[in-house]
């Protein structure tokens, strides 16, 4: 019986070992992105990726993972127009959070997780709104004559940063979550700013601006003080690294849109993609 025992784990195990490993995210290392309207997740430090949704579920941006792990949100078209689904994190069970016939793009988790911040043009025009991450408790955040969009959380989940042409040209705002105390934290006429994201200890926000002729990332102090240049060529949507110490963005300095990561001083510039897809709108778990 023993020996009978014995050989059947043998064996199980031998399976196991044969078996295609199964994708884990995990915190600090995992990096969801666009690669020609399909979603991907990334490990990268095991150079792995698997993409999460299929080609014939039409175009899929801005994939944003759950603060838990568990669960990604993201724009899709699948539907004939632009919704926000949340999915498991393996791709399953997608379910539309939105449902509303006008374009509702570009979904950011809370840092508790419960809610999502998305831009909505279901008014008129593109406007930032929150829902509950069940689809429930809708309420819209900006109501100023212009467009608004871009939101990121700040990390104590109390201030929303975004971007608004209520000046006469794109500048980064920050807001109370609930949509009260709209200040402007830029002030450059000639430039247009874009894509904000909230540094993890809450003192900085990287954006893209096209200051020097492209768009290029920048980071500043979370009150507008103290921008610096990180890249220098063509690149988009900054994301930070949980620690800090890093950004993820879009680049193509070599062609064609791919992922990179660089410290954020712009050093380090290290390559994740190399294929002649588009890969975009990279976001760090
Ligand atoms: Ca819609
Ligand atoms: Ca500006
Ligand atoms: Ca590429």
């Amino acid at each position: 019986m023993r020996k009978l025992l014995l050989a059947f784990v043998s064996i199980t195990l031998a399976f196991a070992g044969c078996a295609k490993e199964v994708f884990k995210p995990e915190k600090g290392k995992t990096i969801a992105f666009t690669r020609d309207g399909v979603i991907m997740l990334m490990r990268i430090d095991k150079k792995t990726e698997e993409p999460i949704t299929k080609p014939e579920e039409g175009t899929n941006n801005n994939p944003v993972i759950s603060p838990d792990g568990t669960k990604i949100a993201f724009a899709t078209n699948r539907d004939g127009n632009w919704e926000i689904y949340v999915a498991n994190i393996d791709g399953s069970n997608p379910k539309n959070i939105t449902q509303h016939s006008s374009p509702d793009r570009y979904p950011v988790w809370s840092p508790d997780g419960t809610k999502i911040a998305f831009v909505s043009e279901r008014e008129g025009q593109p406007d930032i709104f929150v829902v509950n991450s069940d689809g429930t408790g809708l309420k819209r955040l900006t109501n100023n004559n212009a467009f608004n969009k871009d939101p990121s959380w700040s990390p104590d989940g109390k201030k929303i940063a975004f971007v608004s042409s209520l000046p006469g040209n794109w500048e980064i705002y920050v807001m109370n979550a609930d949509g009260s105390n709209q200040t402007r934290l830029t002030h450059t006429e000639q430039d247009t700013e874009e894509t904000p994201c909230w540094s993890p200890d809450g003192k900085m926000i990287a954006f893209v601006s096209n200051s020097k002729g492209s768009n290029q990332v920048y980071v500043m102090n979370a009150d507008g003080t103290g921008i610096k240049r990180v890249t220098d060529k063509t690149e988009a949507h900054p994301w930070w690294s949980p620690d800090g110490k890093q950004l993820v963005f879009s680049s193509s300095r070599d062609g064609n849109w791919e992922i990179y990561i660089a410290n954020v001083d712009g050093s380090g510039l290290t390559r994740l993609t190399s294929n002649t897809a588009s890969d975009e709108q990279p976001s760090w778990w």
